[in-house]
């Protein structure tokens, strides 16, 4: 939530989830609202961030450790606060997000094992209360995931992570939707793309727009 008016809405899932499918369906949406939308993703998002994307999901650190891809995940996310995320929601604009903290919890914290107490510690130093007003988050079963994903050639670091990675992945998208129900709206992935989308303009309308 932002004092201008914007509102900030994220999108997450694990891998193969039809989160690319799903965004520009929910920005037709907002702009068909008549709002002013800005879409954008992490990591990335900014110059600084979408450099660090590329040593995050390339393979020239491939054993990078894990307090390193979890702190240049807050890195690129510093960036992209400051520079597009709160200037654009301060200026009214409603920003559709690709991902945002809660994967840092379900992908460094599920998916590689640190404690969410460290992730926390982060979040609060660099977000303070600030919290997305409305999360979507595309639920499905794993090998469904994964086979939709692998219609996609050349796999970076992160999809060439096993099946149980990805289990990992997803409980702890389901965890964090558990604690929060009001923000994070588990939307139902593995049903056809229109019934998806349904669900998502649901969401959108019952708690956002
Ligand atoms: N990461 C992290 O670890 N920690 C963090 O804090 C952050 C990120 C912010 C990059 O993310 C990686 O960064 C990510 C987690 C990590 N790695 N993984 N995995 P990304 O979002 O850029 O990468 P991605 O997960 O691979 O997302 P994607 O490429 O955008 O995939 P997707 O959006 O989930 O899927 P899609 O391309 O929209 O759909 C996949 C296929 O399924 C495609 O052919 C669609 O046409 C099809 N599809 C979609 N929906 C349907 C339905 N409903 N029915 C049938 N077929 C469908």
């Amino acid at each position: 939530m932002s004092d201008g008016g914007g509102r900030f809405i994220t999108i997450e899932g694990i891998e193969g989830a039809g989160k690319s499918s799903n965004l520009e369906y929910a920005r037709g949406l907002l702009e068909g609202m008549g709002k002013q939308v800005l879409v954008t993703r992490e990591p990335g998002g900014t110059p600084l961030g979408e450099e660090i994307r590329g040593l995050l999901l390339g393979h020239r650190h491939t054993g990078m450790a894990q307090e390193a891809e979890l702190l240049l995940m807050f890195a690129a996310r510093a960036e992209h606060l400051a520079r597009k995320i709160r200037p654009a929601l301060d200026a009214g604009t409603w920003v559709l997000c690709d991902r945002f903290t809660d994967a840092s919890y379900a992908y460094q914290g599920g998916g590689r094992g640190i404690e969410w107490q460290r992730i926390n510690t982060l979040e609060k130093w660099l977000q303070g209360e600030f919290r997305p007003d409305l999360t979507l988050l595309l639920d499905l079963p794993v090998a469904l995931g994964l086979e939709r994903a692998g219609t996609r050639s050349a796999p970076d670091r992160f999809e060439r992570e096993t099946e149980q990675f990805f289990t990992q992945v997803r409980n702890g998208y389901l965890k964090l939707a558990k604690r929060e129900p009001e923000r994070i709206r588990i939307i139902d992935a593995a049903r056809p793309l229109p019934e998806v989308q349904e669900q998502i303009r649901a969401a959108i309308q019952s708690s956002v727009a």
